[in-house]
């Protein structure tokens, strides 16, 4: 109540929402004073989109709210048998009345790719670098390994007790946020999160049975054929990967097959970067891109219209300018010269 008090009697603070993340409390108090809820993520959802959606609705629901879970895209086929998950209302038109919107993983509300939430007060709940504090209220942590951890918190601040349900999601928020605790901001905090989850219910090794182990032989064999016609560059330093749908349906593969690809060339003592291309006739090029230590492929996909953290990025390129291509992987080369140079280690010098 104290910041709430701070506001009255300084109503000047308010101004300052837009420029900086709130609090805890500040949370609490918004979803505290509103009863109908949207719990929107972005478009193509993964693991952290899907585990931080879900954990938010079950801890509103515990306190009585009313939820409406809300996705562009359908959820990873790995996450559809997770508690809830067949809920989630598929389509770009969110239909209702509701009093706030919470946006889990969005920099911005344009990735969501769902019409109907303009205008909406929304509470806007955020790990990714660039987030451009669109929300009513913000909260926003770069530091965090995954969105899961920043609604483990909020679901601490509202007092819901974590069920074997929520800390289920939250748990496979993280692990796949992080590719199994191997990339992002892993900290202690991380652990303290899991260790939580994990004393609540959720179970580590059945969990990454249940997102890792669940493919289809398709995904062997596309994996296959992309990484067989991989492309290395500056030195063996940048793997450039590229599919589309023909291959999927050669490969007898889903797009769902294909997550992770863009980290497995990172298993390479050499790569220290990778570019993968998603083209399809007419359409936009999607771009991934992963990096490995200092090697910032986010300031190179910001120069493409992207964005997303220093070791995990993405853009868009137009198809009618195939150069594009050509110019984002001179960029990445150059980058990873540059992170060689910065960690003055001389294992990982890729420009000599
Ligand atoms: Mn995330």
């Amino acid at each position: 109540m104290a910041t709430t008090l701070a506001r009255i009697m300084n109503p000047d603070m308010t101004k300052t929402s837009k420029t900086s993340s709130h609090t805890l409390q500040d949370v609490g108090e918004a979803i505290g004073a509103r009863e109908r809820f949207i719990v929107a993520s972005h478009a193509r959802p993964d693991g952290d989109a899907v585990g931080s959606q879900m954990a938010m609705a079950l801890a509103l629901e515990a306190l009585g709210k009313q939820v409406t879970v809300v996705s562009a895209d359908p959820p990873p086929e790995v996450c559809r048998a997770l508690p809830g998950v067949d809920t989630i209302v598929i389509g770009p038109t969110v239909a209702g009345e509701w009093d706030a919107a919470i946006v889990m993983e969005c920099g911005e509300l344009a990735r969501t790719e769902l019409t109907g939430l303009d205008g909406t007060f929304a509470i806007n709940i955020d790990h990714h670098l660039g987030n451009t504090l669109y929300g009513d209220v913000n909260y926003f942590d770069e530091s965090a390994a995954a969105c899961g951890e920043l609604v483990h918190d909020i679901i601490g601040a509202l007092g819901v007790p974590l069920t074997a349900q929520i800390a289920r999601h939250l748990y496979v928020a993280i692990l796949t946020d992080t590719g199994s605790f191997h990339h992002g901001a892993i900290s202690a905090r991380t652990f303290d999160i899991c260790s939580r989850l994990t004393a609540a219910g959720a179970d580590p090794a059945a969990l990454a049975h249940q997102m890792f182990d669940q493919y289809g032989v398709g995904r062997l064999k596309v994996l296959g054929a992309v990484l067989t016609d991989m492309r290395l560059v500056g030195n063996d330093g940048v793997a450039v990967l590229a599919y589309d749908d023909a291959l999927l349906t050669r490969s007898g593969a889903t797009l769902d097959d294909l997550e992770g690809l863009v980290n497995l060339p990172l298993a390479s003592r050499t790569v220290q970067a990778v570019v993968l291309f998603k083209t399809a006739a007419g359409e936009p090029i999607r771009v991934s891109l992963r990096s490995k230590g200092d090697v910032d492929v986010r300031a190179v996909a910001g120069t493409f219209g992207g964005g997303g953290h220093r070791n995990a990025a993405g853009c868009t390129l137009e198809s009618s300018a195939p150069d594009a291509c050509d110019a984002l992987v001179t960029r990445v080369v150059a980058a990873v010269n540059a992170g060689a140079a910065t960690a003055g280690d001389g294992d990982r010098s890729m420009g000599t």
